[in-house]
């Protein structure tokens, strides 16, 4: 299809199991079984080496934020000051923990199948970028998850791992767990600082960053679970490695969560760069009997995508060039007998739901998306209405306080753009053409 350059791609396999290698085993979440699996090596790697050159490490490596912007691990972290001044501010590590897009589901499953693996890329984290004191802010509904992550925080205090003097290197840390309460709008970073401070979570004006201005208006790193939970690999084998996977400006390998109408629903560890169809192969393909209709590549605030994206690389480039993001790499699938106005309502409750209301054009316009939403696919839709939702869009994206009001727009002007005929046949109709049993999914 038109619209993006299929970027250079190594030879490699098909999947990469590191993040998620161990998920199966027995037990898989204990310190025991993270040590046999050359556990905390990259922390003993680490503590060898100054801070700065931690840095340097995971900025070689190439490491790009898996929490849905891409932007460069080893770039934000070298933003901290780096050595901080007699009496000066202390600095911070946050892991948003907070993932809760609809469709974006991998961040819970690493932490309850290796959580030590994001404790010990905090401590690395924690190190370069001279913090002692680290939290994970994590969504509040998730009670086994908060449970092992305690958990594996209580074995780590216990082994030397967390605490002072972490294995005789000098270096001390401290490791919060915090459950948040459960609003999207927490994993927006400033908004979850504002939470973990104890205020409503709304967000804030950026700039500053929190590189510059985070928790406690003191320099902070917010970084995405498996952001974190991909630097001990980096330390234990080395920034070349990583580079062995993936392309030039996207190395390495991620977590593609597949949902939806697909045989085998789940977590797909690959390099980044491959294809929708090569991971629909191991995935078992469509359901059977059913063909690709539509799919988000990164969660509902994505543009869609269609069947003529299947050989797109599924990289932060690749679908950039068709026009959507990578994201969370929240894959989405729907087959032909779901209707996509009802998805995208389904997406536009969830974003009037969500917003928070601090900025006048996404509470409003959020709120007007719904009902004009609502409308066309009960097949009620009026002339003009379509005009009407663009002009809504138009007022909220790019004009909201943070991405919340982007997002919201994202399902809306890619359904129309590719499939503005079924908005009309909903009125035309006058209901929606879709029998609601037929879709697993969304009936
Ligand atoms: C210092 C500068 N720091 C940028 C930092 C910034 C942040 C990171 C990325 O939204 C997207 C959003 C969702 N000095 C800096 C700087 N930074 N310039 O870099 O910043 P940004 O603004 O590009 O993105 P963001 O605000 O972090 C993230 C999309 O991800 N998304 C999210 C899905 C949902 C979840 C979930 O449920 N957990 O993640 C999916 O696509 O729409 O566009 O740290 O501080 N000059």
């Amino acid at each position: 299809p038109a619209g993006f350059t299929p970027a250079p791609r190594k030879p490699e396999p098909a999947t990469v199991p590191v993040l998620s290698r161990t998920w199966g085993q027995p037990e898989s979440w204990t310190l025991a079984a993270y040590r046999e699996d050359n556990g905390y090596h990259g922390l003993r790697e680490a503590l060898n080496l100054s801070p700065d050159e931690v840095i340097e490490i995971v900025k070689a490596s190439g490491l790009r934020g898996r929490g849905g912007a891409g932007f460069p691990v080893g770039t934000k972290w070298s933003f901290i000051p780096q050595a901080p001044k007699e009496g000066g501010k202390a600095h911070y590590l946050v892991v948003n923990a907070d993932e809760s897009e609809p469709g974006t589901c991998k961040d819970m499953p690493l932490m309850l199948g290796s959580p030590h693996a994001l404790v010990e890329g905090m401590i690395i984290a924690s190190y370069a970028i001279r913090a002692n004191q680290a939290f994970i802010y994590v969504r509040g509904e998730v009670a086994s998850v908060i449970a092992r992550l305690r958990r594996a925080v209580d074995e780590a205090y216990a082994a030397g791992l967390l605490g002072t003097d972490i294995l005789g290197s000098g270096f001390d840390l401290d490791l919060v767990v915090h459950a948040g309460a459960g609003a999207y709008i927490c994993g927006e970073e400033t908004a979850l600082l504002d939470s973990l401070e104890g205020r409503r979570g709304q967000p804030r004006l950026r700039p500053p960053f929190p590189a510059v201005a985070g928790l406690y208006a003191s320099p902070t790193v917010v970084n995405n679970v498996e952001s974190i939970a991909s630097v001990p690999a980096i330390l234990r084998n080395s920034p070349d490695w990583f580079r062995e996977f993936g392309t030039e400006k996207s190395p390495g390998f991620t977590l593609y969560s597949l949902s939806g109408h697909v045989t085998r629903p789940g977590q797909y560890e690959a390099p980044l760069g491959v294809t929708l169809r090569e991971l629909l192969e191991l995935a078992g393909g469509i359901r059977a009997g059913h063909h690709l209709k539509f799919w988000t590549p990164g969660g509902s605030s994505t543009p869609l995508l269609t069947a003529d994206h299947l050989d797109m690389p599924l990289d932060y480039e690749g679908v950039a060039g068709a026009g959507s993001m990578l994201g969370t790499k929240a894959i989405q699938l729907f087959d032909e007998t779901t209707c996509v106005v009802r998805a995208v309502l389904r997406w536009s409750e969830f974003y009037q739901h969500e917003s928070c209301g601090k900025c006048t054009p996404c509470r409003e316009g959020t709120y007007w998306l719904v009902q004009l939403m609502e409308r066309l696919e009960a097949g009620e839709g009026r002339p003009g209405d379509l005009e009407k939702l663009l002009d809504v869009t138009d007022s909220i994206v790019g004009k909201a306080f943070c991405a919340l009001g982007d997002a919201a727009g994202a399902p809306i002007t890619s359904s129309l753009a590719l499939f503005r005929d079924e908005y009309i046949e909903h009125a035309r109709l006058g209901h929606c053409p879709f029998d609601p049993a037929a879709s697993t999914t969304y009936g």
